[in-house]
């Protein structure tokens, strides 16, 4: 999602909505820095965050924030009954970060096969 097309959807009425999944990261690029740039973390790990609710409402849009697991079936029926009226939806969902296991692993495989300065490159490659 990018945040201009929150407007453009209200303007064209468009009953779409739009699910973040929020661990306060960019979480590939972060795997990255973690796994193949030795632990260098920069600019992808987030203290600060927009609040994705409330540009949504600027917006035009319906907007909620789920904290309560709890709360996912109401929160989508909502913002579904809101697409039915020709709104559309943005769900913001507090999550923990997820488990990087599989770039790690594809990180020591790529050692393995190919020496750890193969690996290297290709770890930057994918920036
Ligand atoms: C407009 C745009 N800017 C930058 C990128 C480069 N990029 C690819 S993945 C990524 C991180 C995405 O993070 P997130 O949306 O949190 O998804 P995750 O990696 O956690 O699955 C970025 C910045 C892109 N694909 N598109």
């Amino acid at each position: 999602m990018m945040m201009h097309v929150l407007p453009v959807a209200a303007e064209y009425r468009h009953g779409v909505t739009w699910c973040v999944l929020n661990d306060r990261a960019l979480g590939s690029i972060r795997d990255i820095q973690e796994f193949g740039m030795s632990n260098r973390i920069i600019d992808t790990d987030f203290g600060v965050q927009p609040d994705f609710a409330k540009i949504a409402e600027a917006c035009g849009c319906y907007g909620e924030q789920v904290v309560d697991p709890n709360a996912v079936d109401g929160a989508i029926a909502r913002a579904l009954a809101a697409n039915e009226r020709g709104i559309p939806a943005v769900l913001d969902f507090i999550v923990a970060r997820a488990d990087a296991a599989d770039l790690r692993a594809l990180h020591l495989l790529r050692q393995k096969l190919s020496g750890a300065a193969q690996a290297e490159s290709f770890m930057e490659g994918m920036i």
